[in-house]
């Protein structure tokens, strides 16, 4: 176990135990910490290995706002880049959607994942907030009641229980917290998507200064970056594919022939340094809450990356939670950890939303045929002509108020 404090600080009891360290349980410790709330983070895999996931790109207002308030913007603003607007590549040409325009001034942050999660571990770090890496096999258990605790197990101390007052599920997708509720506690919603993303970064510089969303007839792709000197690419691929099926030469080739010529011919190829497949789907699990445990981030909901939401919606969740959970230590109101999952999902809804619009409206998809195509360039045809149309787009990927 690898912990930011000595193997021997885990505490008997706590107030808030976050299982799962990413982007959603350590901002939500930071924040809590921030307040005077004490929490300990338990974290299944090693640091290095939440450090070495690529991930999200997309920062909105929202998120930055808040990662400035919990004391982790600096870096980001010094080297962030912000964006005013992006492309949409179709039939051989570009639409601009201008994101402070159509927005009234609001703009996103260019900057990835793991340095979010970088600049999160160094706060807590010097805050002295215990992350408890490789604990393995949390358990929350007595949730219904007033004295919840977690079980898990550390290698080198073997089988721990920690007690507090509240369960923070921060576990993402496949962690364990949400499989606790039981099966009549809880509803879900799922659209699982025909297609993967394979996604590849290389030391190259980005082909253009803005993102490209591309919809092609040979398939989705999107052109991101990190910095100027480090690209993301993106392309829509089968679900039966394997990272391995696709060498750096014959992604380059697909990615280049599905942009624009004007796009492509900027396109500076390189070794990829990360590649990898994520699947799409839509989740929401409702409610968010049972008894003491609270749900935030992937734990409750999955949005396909293409309106860049889910690491914005696990920041939004934490807006909600950490306000929540300081209301009810510092305030004595428990009103709006009673509120919190009506909340967050009202925005979480509204994300998957346009989530599965954009995703919808700019992939290929085959099964549904020539009809679904014409509606597909309908869609766009509506949105080349509409201010309305590309004003609610902005409003949407800038991030609707928390
Ligand atoms: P996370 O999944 O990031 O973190 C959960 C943490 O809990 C992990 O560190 C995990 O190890 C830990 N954990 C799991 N089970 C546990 C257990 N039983 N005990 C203790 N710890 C446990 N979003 C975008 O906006 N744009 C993108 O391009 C994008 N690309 C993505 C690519 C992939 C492959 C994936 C999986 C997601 C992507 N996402 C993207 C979404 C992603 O950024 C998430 O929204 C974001 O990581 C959510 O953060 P968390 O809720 O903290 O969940
Ligand atoms: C990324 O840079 O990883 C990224 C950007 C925008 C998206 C998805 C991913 O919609």
């Amino acid at each position: 176990m690898n912990t930011n404090q000595d193997s021997g600080a885990i505490p008997k009891r706590t107030q808030v135990v976050v299982v799962g360290g990413g982007p959603a349980g350590l901002l939500l410790a930071l924040l809590l910490h921030r307040a005077g709330i004490d929490c300990v983070v338990l974290e299944r895999r090693t640091r290095d290995y939440v450090l070495s996931r690529i991930r999200a790109g997309v920062l909105e207002q929202g998120t930055t706002d808040l990662l400035r308030t919990a004391g982790v913007g600096s870096r980001m603003d010094r080297e962030g880049l912000v964006h005013d607007g992006f492309d949409i590549a179709w039939r051989g040409d570009k639409l601009h959607i201008d994101l402070r325009e159509l927005s009234g001034g609001k703009t996103v942050m260019v900057y990835g994942q793991t340095e979010v999660t970088h600049d999160l571990y160094d706060a807590l770090d010097e805050a002295g907030v215990l992350v408890v890496h490789e604990a393995e096999d949390a358990k929350p258990q007595d949730l219904q009641t007033e004295r919840p605790f977690v079980t898990f197990r550390t290698a080198d101390q073997g089988e721990q229980r920690l007690d507090c007052d509240f369960v923070a599920g921060c576990d993402g997708f496949h962690g364990v917290c949400r499989t606790t509720i039981p099966k009549d506690r809880i509803e879900t919603f799922e659209r699982v998507y025909p297609f993967g993303w394979l996604g590849i970064l290389s030391r190259t510089p980005p082909v253009q200064d803005e993102l490209v969303y591309a919809n092609h007839t040979r398939g989705f792709a999107l052109c991101s970056m990190r910095n100027p000197q480090l690209s993301r690419y993106y392309v829509q691929c089968d679900l039966d594919d394997k990272v391995e099926d696709w060498s750096d030469e014959r992604f380059f080739d697909e990615l280049s022939a599905r942009l624009p010529d004007q796009v492509a011919a900027n396109l500076q190829r390189g070794p990829s340094i990360e590649k990898s497949i994520a699947p799409l789907r839509s989740f929401v699990a409702e409610p968010m809450r049972h008894g003491r445990l609270f749900l935030a981030g992937d734990a409750a909901h999955i949005v396909p990356p293409t309106g860049a939401k889910g690491l914005n919606l696990a920041v939004s969740d934490v807006y909600y939670l950490s306000r929540a959970l300081i209301a009810h230590y510092v305030e004595h109101d428990d009103g709006p950890l009673d509120t919190y999952s009506t909340d967050a999902l009202a925005r979480v809804w509204k994300a998957e939303r346009f989530s599965w619009w954009f995703t919808s409206m700019i992939h290929r998809f085959e099964a549904d045929g020539s009809f679904g195509q014409r509606i597909q360039e309908a869609e766009f045809d509506f949105l080349a002509g509409s201010k309305a149309a590309q004003t609610a787009l902005a409003e949407n990927y800038v991030g609707l108020p928390f």
